[in-house]
């Protein structure tokens, strides 16, 4: 009942912030953390750009499977899906002996992988800690392996430089009779939750804060109902024992150092305050047998390019095994990032997001002197077109081979001339070196249209909504708890319910326009318009299937329309039902598709 309380409050929250993520950059929600959140406390947070989170328990031993019961979706939520007694998951420690686990092997993989910080969960929601506690005996110290594996990392992160961070969840602990979560063993309204942040939780958050050294950040979870007083006092201990230890917002009540998005969550426009994203490397954040779902390398980096565009650092999870080790795939992926990083890093580390807006070719980032263009889709004419850029340049050139590269500037629009060989399929980053300022041009500009790439997408952050439509943010889950985030215009139900995008095409070409949504059953088959400027296309609803919370959003691409560019120059598309009626989709974005361009 907590859970879904908490999920629908999780919910409201999402809601809540969608309304302020269409077309601006998101302000802080709460100006009096955003002041101190400049402090120099969080720069290296900031510089940071990229972390390791390691979500490592007793859920890691089963692996998502109990008495030959698979469970998909996030592993470590396996307790309490089973409803496992707490008197049977604890015979997991009887087993739980992870020889295979190297603090150093793990340090120095996170290093080679570019990482700089980590984050390694000394107690999840099961209420095992990971590490030495006098405040509990369901603790690593009462297994076989009887070392404690925070100890060693703090030591190799120490030697090897590398921010050591802990998660603990703060408010969720099945093995309690007062800790929250558990209504399978224990009565809720016989919990006294008091008495379980004092007699286990706060104690053990000033154990990892006393006995390991100084910690970059504490990543609290779930705080569910926790009261303010209580929220108070874990942050007044955290201040008193480590003061430069940052906190993360998932502390609760809008508290908190710098702002987590939800779980595999990148907001859809740059957030100018210290945030974080949260992907796992597959779907679980505990070590699941069942999921194979790995984000290739190319993936990573180009999810990381997306975050620290936007201003953000991305912590990505693995899930080390029962024995100890990190998933091979895991390993050998987090090393090709390293090597990519070891080339790219100067666009990433210690920028800021891009004053450009997204590009058909892709987007930016700055620091001081500095504007770096990701290209992730190569134009086909060579020339890469930089619209309302103003600023002064000494010199232009590909950071992973230095190739310098010729530039034009007028008015308000700078083109490079590339190489018609790409250096970097992935990813190739162009360094632009500034002898001034650059003025913002976010989203002043129309999204520009070029026929020099295969497509061209518009994202539904981009477009303005009018009548009822909304630009809104929409989460559910495939299996069980991953999270998969959506933005979309929802509720166009009249004609008046519209929206809208300005284009700016560069060239004449022909373009198929095709619309990506979602639909259930009972909506399909109504009629939508698609105006281009006055030109109208008509067309029906197919059906996708049907969506909640807990039901994936399934998405489908369907040509709508065919339309000439005969001069270059501003077009106007606008998206409408046809007459009253249901909800006309869930509309996902747009797309420009090139064809018989020569
Ligand atoms: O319930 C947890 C989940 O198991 C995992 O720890 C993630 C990581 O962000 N946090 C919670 C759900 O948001």
């Amino acid at each position: 009942m907590r859970y879904i309380k908490q999920c629908l409050l999780n919910l409201l929250v999402i809601l809540f912030l969608s309304e302020h993520l269409n077309a601006q950059i998101i302000d802080m929600w709460d100006k009096t953390i955003s002041n101190k959140l400049q402090s120099e406390k969080t720069q290296w947070f900031q510089d940071a750009k990229f972390g390791l989170f390691v979500h490592w328990g007793l859920f890691s031993q089963a692996g998502g499977e109990w008495k030959e019961k698979r469970f998909y979706g996030v592993s470590e939520w396996m307790m309490q899906r089973g409803k496992i007694p707490v008197a049977e998951y604890s015979k997991l420690v009887e087993d739980f002996n992870p020889t295979k686990f190297n603090a150093e092997e793990w340090v120095n993989l996170a290093k080679d992988a570019g990482i700089k910080y980590i984050v390694v969960t000394a107690k999840h929601h099961e209420g095992f800690a990971m590490f030495k506690t006098n405040f509990s005996n369901f603790s690593i110290m009462n297994t076989p392996f009887k070392r404690d594996p925070l100890k060693e990392l703090s030591a190799s992160c120490n030697k090897k430089g590398l921010k050591l961070c802990f998660y603990y969840s703060q408010n969720l602990d099945w093995h309690e009779p007062n800790g929250g979560g558990n209504d399978w063993d224990f009565v809720e309204k016989n919990k006294d939750y008091s008495s379980y942040y004092n007699t286990k939780s706060i104690p053990q958050i000033t154990e990892l804060l006393s006995n390991y050294g100084p910690l970059g950040l504490i990543w609290f979870d779930m705080p569910g109902g926790i009261s303010k007083e209580q929220t108070q006092s874990i942050i007044s201990k955290i201040k008193k024992l480590q003061p430069n230890c940052l906190i993360s917002s998932r502390i609760g009540l809008g508290l908190g150092d710098f702002r987590d998005f939800g779980d595999g969550e990148v907001p859809p426009v740059p957030v100018k305050e210290p945030w974080e994203a949260i992907f796992t490397h597959n779907d679980s954040w505990g070590y699941s047998k069942f999921d194979f779902n790995f984000k290739t390398v190319q993936e990573i980096i180009l999810l990381l390019t997306d975050v620290v565009s936007k201003g953000g650092n991305l912590l990505l999870n693995v899930g080390p095994k029962g024995d100890g080790s990190i998933p091979e795939v895991s390993v050998k992926c987090l090393l090709s990032v390293g090597k990519w990083l070891q080339v790219n890093g100067d666009a990433i580390y210690g920028t800021t997001y891009g004053p450009i807006p997204p590009q058909p070719w892709g987007v930016s980032t700055l620091k001081t002197g500095k504007l770096f263009l990701h290209v992730l889709h190569w134009p086909k004419n060579s020339q890469l077109i930089v619209p309302g850029f103003t600023g002064k340049v000494s010199e232009v050139k590909i950071l992973c081979n230095n190739t310098p590269l010729v530039w034009e500037q007028n008015a308000s629009t700078m083109t490079i001339t590339l190489p018609k060989e790409i250096p970097d399929e992935t990813n190739t980053i162009i360094e632009v070196l500034l002898t001034g300022p650059l003025n913002e041009s976010y989203f002043d500009a129309p999204i520009v249209v070029s026929p020099w790439y295969d497509h061209c997408n518009l994202d539904i952050s981009r477009a303005r909504n009018f009548g009822n439509s909304k630009i809104e943010h929409l989460t559910s889950s495939h299996y069980f708890g991953d999270w998969k985030h959506n933005t979309c215009a929802t509720s166009m139900q009249a004609p008046a319910d519209s929206i809208s995008y300005q284009l700016n095409f560069s060239e004449v070409g022909d373009y198929k326009i095709i619309l990506e949504y979602s639909c259930p059953f009972e909506n399909s088959g109504q009629e939508g318009l698609l105006k281009f400027d006055e030109q109208k296309f008509y067309f029906q609803t197919l059906a996708t299937g049907n969506y909640d919370n807990w039901h994936p959003l399934l998405f489908i691409q369907q040509t709508v329309s065919e339309v000439s560019i005969k001069e270059p120059g501003i077009r106007k598309i606008t998206i409408s039902p046809l007459q009253n009626g249901k909800e006309l989709f869930k509309l996902n974005r747009v797309v420009l598709t090139p064809i018989h361009f020569n």
